[in-house]
């Protein structure tokens, strides 16, 4: 029987590549995300490629109750999840700290942290009982160094590596594995988001070097997922070959 993984912010980017991935090895995944159109666009695309199944449900993880009855709507052979991928999450603006828009910051706190909070919480009770189960954090170079500008952004990812950190210690006793994978730059509809869907400044960020794809961090995510049972990866810094942190890259 194929292991069960629900992936957050699967319309998109890491989370889209991560649901492929995972589906072509062997992997049944439940998909979530806000944009119902682009949930419905992916399970065909993942049913017609691959023998995994697909279970949408459709939730802003901002909104508890939403997330809840979500959760709660499971068909009974959806319910026993075993991987638990936190990856719904988003910058919104580039400003310095006495310029920037509080309600950027409300939406990046609200979603990268709050958010990965209220879906842990009402998942992690039955990985508890049945003492298994694997919760994967996406975290960020974000989370290991902050940059100019990137204040509040730097400051959720840096709460991720916090409550990764936690949760694998709370769950050490029930045989629950935590891991944190914290890229560096992947090109993703990421950039457009910060930058509201300004094409042209989103594009400049990966002009003149190769980034990371979405594929190559749903690479990393399945290794860590596949390892033996005794094996837990508890923290992962992937950036592209041309990128050695947040504040050095190689321009081609
Ligand atoms: P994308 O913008 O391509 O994808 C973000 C995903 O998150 C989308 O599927 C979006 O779905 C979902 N999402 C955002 N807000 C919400 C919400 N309130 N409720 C539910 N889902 C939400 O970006 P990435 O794939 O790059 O980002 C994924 C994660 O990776 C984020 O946590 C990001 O911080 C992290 N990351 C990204 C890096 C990069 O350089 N791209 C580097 C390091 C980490 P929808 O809009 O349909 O709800
Ligand atoms: C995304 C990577 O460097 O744009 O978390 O903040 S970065």
């Amino acid at each position: 029987m194929n292991k069960i993984a629900l992936i957050t912010g699967a319309t998109s980017g890491i989370g889209r590549a991560t649901a492929i991935t995972l589906s072509e090895n062997n992997f049944d995944v439940i998909i979530t995300g806000r944009r119902q159109e682009l949930l419905e666009d992916l399970k065909k695309e993942i049913v017609d490629k691959s023998s995994g199944k697909v279970h949408i449900l459709h939730f802003d993880v901002r909104n508890k109750e939403e997330v809840d009855t979500a959760i709660d709507s499971l068909p009974k052979d959806w319910q026993d999840i075993d991987i638990l991928v936190n990856n719904a999450g988003l910058a919104v603006g580039l400003e310095h700290i006495h310029e920037g828009f509080i309600d950027d910051w409300e939406r990046m706190i609200d979603t990268n942290m709050k958010g990965l909070l209220y879906v842990t919480r009402k998942i992690a009770p039955s990985m508890v009982e049945k003492k298994h189960g694997h919760i994967v954090n996406i975290g960020s170079t974000a989370g290991k160094e902050a940059y100019e500008k990137g204040n509040v952004y730097c400051g959720t990812k840096h709460a991720v590596d916090a409550i990764t950190k936690g949760m694998r210690i709370d769950m050490l006793k029930h045989k629950i594995k935590v891991t944190a994978i914290n890229p560096g730059m992947v090109e993703t509809e990421f950039s457009l988001v910060r930058f509201k869907g300004d094409e042209e400044k989103a594009d400049k960020v990966y002009k003149g070097f190769t980034p990371l794809y979405g594929k190559d961090v749903a690479d990393a995510i399945l290794y860590v997922i596949t390892r033996p049972e005794h094996v837990c990866i508890n923290d992962m810094i992937l950036t592209a070959t041309a990128q050695a942190n947040s504040f050095y890259k190689t321009i081609e």
